[in-house]
């Protein structure tokens, strides 16, 4: 069997991948998931410049998954640009460079950069970090997203797509959706943490930032990873692919989010937890799976989600 896809025109040897802030902060880490099994890397959200993120304690992983306030801790745009478009001189990889702006007018700062540069990768522009205080999540601001995405495309002509956070309610996936098919993304990613949650230990929170309150990740937000990814495959036209992320820990996981519509599948908690043999691992859970049910390629089974009659 194979578990290769493609988003966008563009291929990819391995449907599985990092999640954004998991293993991608420097050229180390890059590396480790370049070499993997993975098909391609995410870089983390960068910002225009390098910045510390939070005070230490700010990751806490649990039985059950994680809880993060990083608050963007990232080595600036530059890096991840120069080190993606010295890679795509040695390779025919497709990377992905994960962005955010701390404002409308640095986001468009970067893109412009971005576009002026020979860099022939995708943009994920993160729409939904949870963890910087005083920045809401873009994407849970409708029309504040449209007139963002409006002035992106005005000018962006490389493949883009964003990185959303969990929606709760069928009016709202219905209202996000609207917005998104107005635009000419490559894909949407489904999703971000599930943002501002609490886990305490005893009687006390387990990480500084933000007096405990963190995005949570792993176990507890599957469902609601796989009924974002499923929402939004029904509702995009069929040009904007579906990136499946939360709570995929075994091959299992991964064949749900792609029968719920996803193209690639991201790793964030597991990744963290067991490091970048759990491409391969995966990857081999995945096939005997396909094997069982007769499969041959992911596009057998990805979108065909049996419903009750
Ligand atoms: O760095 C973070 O705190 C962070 C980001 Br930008 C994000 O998008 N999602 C998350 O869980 N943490």
């Amino acid at each position: 069997v194979l578990l290769n896809t493609t988003i966008a025109g563009y291929e990819f040897d391995n449907c599985l991948m990092n999640a954004a802030g998991v293993c991608c902060y420097d050229h180390e880490e890059l590396t480790m998931v370049d070499q993997s099994s993975a098909g391609t890397f995410v870089t983390k959200s960068a910002t225009k410049t390098s910045r510390e993120g939070n005070p230490l304690p700010r990751y806490q992983a649990v039985p059950l998954g994680s809880i993060n306030s990083m608050g963007l801790p990232n080595l600036g745009l530059d890096y991840y640009l120069d080190y993606v478009r010295q890679l795509e001189k040695q390779t025919k990889k497709t990377y992905f460079l994960s962005m955010t702006g701390l404002s409308k007018e640095e986001t468009l700062e970067m893109l412009k950069q971005v576009e002026l540069s020979d860099f022939k990768g995708m943009v994920e522009l993160n729409l939904s970090c949870p963890n910087v205080p005083g920045k809401p999540q873009l994407a849970y601001d409708l029309p504040t997203t449209e007139n963002l995405l409006t002035e992106v495309f005005a000018f962006f002509t490389k493949p883009l797509g964003v990185k959303l956070p969990p929606y709760f309610d069928i009016a709202h996936f219905d209202a996000a959706a609207e917005v998104y098919n107005k635009f000419p993304l490559a894909f949407v990613n489904c999703v971000n943490s599930i943002g501002n949650g609490l886990i305490i230990n005893d009687e006390t929170v387990v990480i500084k930032p933000k007096n405990g309150f963190g995005g949570i990740g792993g176990d507890y937000i599957k469902p609601t990873a796989l009924a974002n990814v499923h929402a939004f495959y029904q509702r995009l036209k069929p040009s904007i692919k579906i990136i499946g992320t939360g709570g995929v820990k075994t091959g299992r996981d991964v064949f749900e989010h792609i029968l719920c519509g996803a193209s690639m599948v991201q790793v964030g908690t597991a990744l963290e937890k067991e490091g970048v043999e759990i491409f391969a691992r995966l990857s081999q859970e995945l096939t005997e799976i396909m094997q069982e049910k007769g499969y041959q390629t992911i596009e057998d089974f990805r979108g065909k989600l049996q419903y009750l009659a």
